[in-house]
């Protein structure tokens, strides 16, 4: 492993952006190796970043290599190891005079910057770049960049670890013990509320969790609702979208990526179906994954899903093979 990693951040005068940026270099992330990032933003913006920069110089970060800012997403590109793809239109956020809740919106906004975004990163990047995309609609912004790069050694990816890390949250309070106790927690399907938090296959201290809690009217009137519907009650409590916890997410899963997982774990990401767990080949669909000694990233296939599990997953898989659809005039 080269001790130098080239990280290309996307949207990083946004919210999320600032608190996930310094994280980066601290250490942690990325353990020893020396960090060189590479902040992109739109033109009206980028200026911005130069106060960032200052604030990152001033904060002592040993790990910290060359930091560089543009508004030029082809230039950022050349050689980059990851990217962090947060730039885009957030949800609840008023554009051209409407107010932006419906995913068709986004997708209409969102879906034409990842041509571009995924076009640069098959021809500049490192051939086994990994690209976690979490701007909104992730799985389909994902599924456009990693179509418009034409290259299938770089790991494209969609973030679900929020969504994870939420109903870790909540399995924890429910059966009073800490988060790090949760394992296993599996999100099928989509970063929306049609997403699948996996209570089956998640274990608690060695023992499934759902056999733990064993109330499935509490599964599906409490947990599933909270979880699914969590990214909206955020927005409704603080006038804005997630943003440090989704940075932990992003953090999270670039460690889940960079460090081979537990034998009895799983972590949480998009990725591109292989037909796995009969989802329809293509899609950028979350699954469990595990990450080996070499780094390479693989969807875990020995998961049992019951018949309540399929028929909740089931709905997912159909809203993105209907995203697909509508992005089908980009994927040309
Ligand atoms: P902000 O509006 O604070 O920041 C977004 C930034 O992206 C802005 O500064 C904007 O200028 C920049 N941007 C837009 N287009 C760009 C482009 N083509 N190239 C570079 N930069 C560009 O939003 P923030 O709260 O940071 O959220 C960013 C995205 O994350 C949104 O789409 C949001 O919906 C999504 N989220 C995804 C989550 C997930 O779990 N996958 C959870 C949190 C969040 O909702």
């Amino acid at each position: 492993m080269s001790s130098r990693v080239k990280v290309v951040v996307t949207g990083a005068a946004g919210q999320i952006a600032y608190s996930l940026i310094p994280r980066l270099v601290d250490g942690k992330t990325f353990g020893d190796r020396t960090v060189d990032l590479c902040l992109v933003e739109i033109p009206q913006v980028v200026s911005k970043l130069k106060g960032l920069v200052m604030e990152l110089e001033d904060s002592y970060f040993p790990h910290m290599g060359e930091v560089t800012y543009t508004d030029n997403f082809e230039e950022a590109s050349h050689d980059a190891d990851w990217f962090l793809l947060v730039g885009s239109i957030p949800r609840g956020i008023v554009y051209e005079g409407k107010k932006i809740e419906e995913r068709s919106d986004l997708l209409k906004i969102n879906g034409g910057i990842f041509v571009n975004q995924g076009k640069a990163i098959g021809n500049n990047a490192k051939d086994n770049a990994k690209i976690l995309v979490v701007g909104n609609p992730a799985n389909t912004n994902a599924l456009i960049g990693k179509n418009a790069s034409g290259k299938d050694t770089q790991l494209w990816m969609a973030m679900t670890m929020l969504d994870s890390s939420r109903a870790k949250s909540v399995l924890a309070k429910k059966t009073n013990v800490n988060v790090d106790d949760i394992s296993n927690m599996i999100i099928w399907g989509n970063h929306s509320p049609t997403m699948y938090p996996d209570i089956e296959n998640a274990i608690v201290n060695g023992e499934s969790v759902s056999s733990v809690i064993n109330d499935m009217s509490w599964v599906e009137n409490e947990f599933l609702p909270t979880v699914q519907q969590r990214g909206k009650a955020v927005i409704d409590a603080r006038g804005a979208s997630s943003a440090t916890s989704a940075a932990k997410a992003a953090l999270d899963t670039v460690i889940a990526c960079e460090n081979p997982t537990d034998i009895n774990d799983s972590f949480s990401a998009a990725v591109e179906s292989d037909g796995s767990y009969g989802v329809p080949e293509g899609l950028i669909c979350g699954f469990p994954l595990s990450t080996d000694s070499n780094g390479v990233v693989t969807i875990k296939k020995d998961l049992e899903i019951s018949d309540f599990a399929k028929q909740k997953f089931q709905v997912s898989i159909d809203e993105l093979s209907s995203e697909r659809e509508a992005v089908e005039h980009l994927m040309k």
